[in-house]
């Protein structure tokens, strides 16, 4: 039957029973209202992606992510104005001939449309550029990203600094995408041997955490043997492994529009070599140091004092002068992007989500490690999200010997 039951449903009932993201709508205003802390009496305006900025991506239509931090708001073509006499979300023109390609969205003129997009005021796309120019009349800065609002102060820090500090509703979307991610490099471990290929191991990483529940890879899958494991980001993922090599697998799903970051480095045939094993637990050492030091006031940067970096550089530097081949940064900032923004002129702090990878890279050895995991910044140092993913080189032997 063509005309069924649940399309007239859809046209009778209010359109989001929820806020799109799964969060509640009070997560959404906070944000807001915090980032009107940084504005002032100023206003700011966004755009989130367009279905044509979509439709260059392989995995579909995803938000941008300054958009949805702010707004919650997953559909395509909106933007929002954020004034010190309350918040507009603009939506694009309602278009019925297209719905059968990308269902009903939502539009300005839907009953109750604000009150369930969680806003003061919901207005046509096509206002836009009027009211900004109004608003912008009567108010000191407008801040935002885009160059083509010219805008007097820039959006992306005020946004970054809040972003830096993740919720408590945050942490549970980290912590979904790290458990399916961790799920994927067991599953690689179990799977891994002499003569499979790269991306025998980045097809099962990437359906295990699609099976866990993540929408898609965080980024593009590393998964690099023998020589590829010197390749800081390799991701051809087609060469074939071979017994008394290393494997170095950079995998992680992003759950909710939140990303994980993990690195494991594994021999393929399920025993380090005694060379393999030493370079293995240098790094090993350089993370446990860089760990222990992580907390609020330190930095990640090369050239800050006070640096994670220079204490896993001083560390390989100490244990054979190795810091030459501890080519990359030590970590990043992550939640909604892999490598979240963040304002350069702050330190660390408690609710700070950020990566520790230190590496070693030896290309006339054909051999890299690099060992990552995520942490949170506590009051008093951090706590390791990634822990019940093992790292130790007897644990990740005992894992692969159970295949
Ligand atoms: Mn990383």
């Amino acid at each position: 039957m063509l005309v069924s039951r649940r399309s007239f449903l859809f046209a009778a009932m209010p359109l989001l029973a929820a806020p799109p993201t799964g969060f509640g709508f009070d997560e959404f205003r906070a944000r807001r209202a915090a980032l009107r802390k940084q504005l002032g009496t100023s206003i700011a305006v966004l755009e989130g992606r367009t279905e044509a900025e979509g439709e260059l991506s392989r995995d579909g239509f995803f938000q941008e992510p300054n958009f949805l931090y702010l707004t919650g708001w997953r559909e395509a073509g909106a933007a929002v104005l954020l004034t010190p006499e309350g918040d507009t979300l603009y939506l694009p023109p309602r278009r019925p001939d297209t719905d059968r390609w990308h269902g009903r969205l939502a539009a300005h003129d839907d009953p109750g449309v604000a009150a369930q997009a969680g806003f003061d005021r919901v207005a046509p796309m096509e206002q836009l550029g009027r009211d900004v120019a109004t608003a912008a009349h009567r108010h000191p800065e407008l801040y935002a990203i885009d160059a083509k609002w010219k805008p007097s102060a820039d959006l992306a820090r005020p946004i970054a600094r809040l972003r830096m500090v993740k919720s408590a509703a945050e942490l549970k979307k980290l912590e979904q995408a790290i458990a399916a991610s961790e799920a994927a490099h067991l599953a690689a471990w179990a799977k891994t041997k002499p003569g499979l290929y790269e991306y025998n191991i980045a097809s099962t990483m990437v359906a295990t955490y699609r099976d866990g529940g993540c929408q898609r890879s965080a980024y593009p899958p590393i998964v690099g043997s023998g020589p590829n494991s010197v390749l800081l980001h390799y991701n051809v993922n087609e060469r074939r492994m071979d017994a008394g090599e290393i494997l170095l697998m950079d995998v992680a799903g992003e759950y909710d529009g939140y990303a994980a970051d993990i690195t494991r480095t594994v021999p393929v045939n399920g025993k380090f070599t005694p060379r393999q094993r030493e370079i293995y637990e240098l790094v090993l050492g350089a993370q446990a140091a860089a760990i222990a030091a992580c907390k609020p006031g330190m930095r990640l940067g090369k050239k800050d004092a006070s640096s994670l970096y220079k204490i896993a550089f001083d560390y390989f530097e100490a244990h054979g002068k190795l810091g030459k081949y501890f080519t990359h940064g030590l970590g990043h900032h992550i939640g909604l992007d892999v490598h979240d923004p963040f304002d350069p002129d702050l330190p660390l702090a408690a609710g700070h989500v950020i990566t520790i990878e230190p590496g070693l890279y030896l290309p006339e050895e054909k051999l890299g490690v690099r060992i990552e995991d995520m942490v949170l910044v506590t009051e008093t140092g951090c706590r390791v999200l990634t822990s019940k993913l093992p790292s130790a080189p007897a644990a990740i032997e005992a894992a692969m010997k159970r295949r």
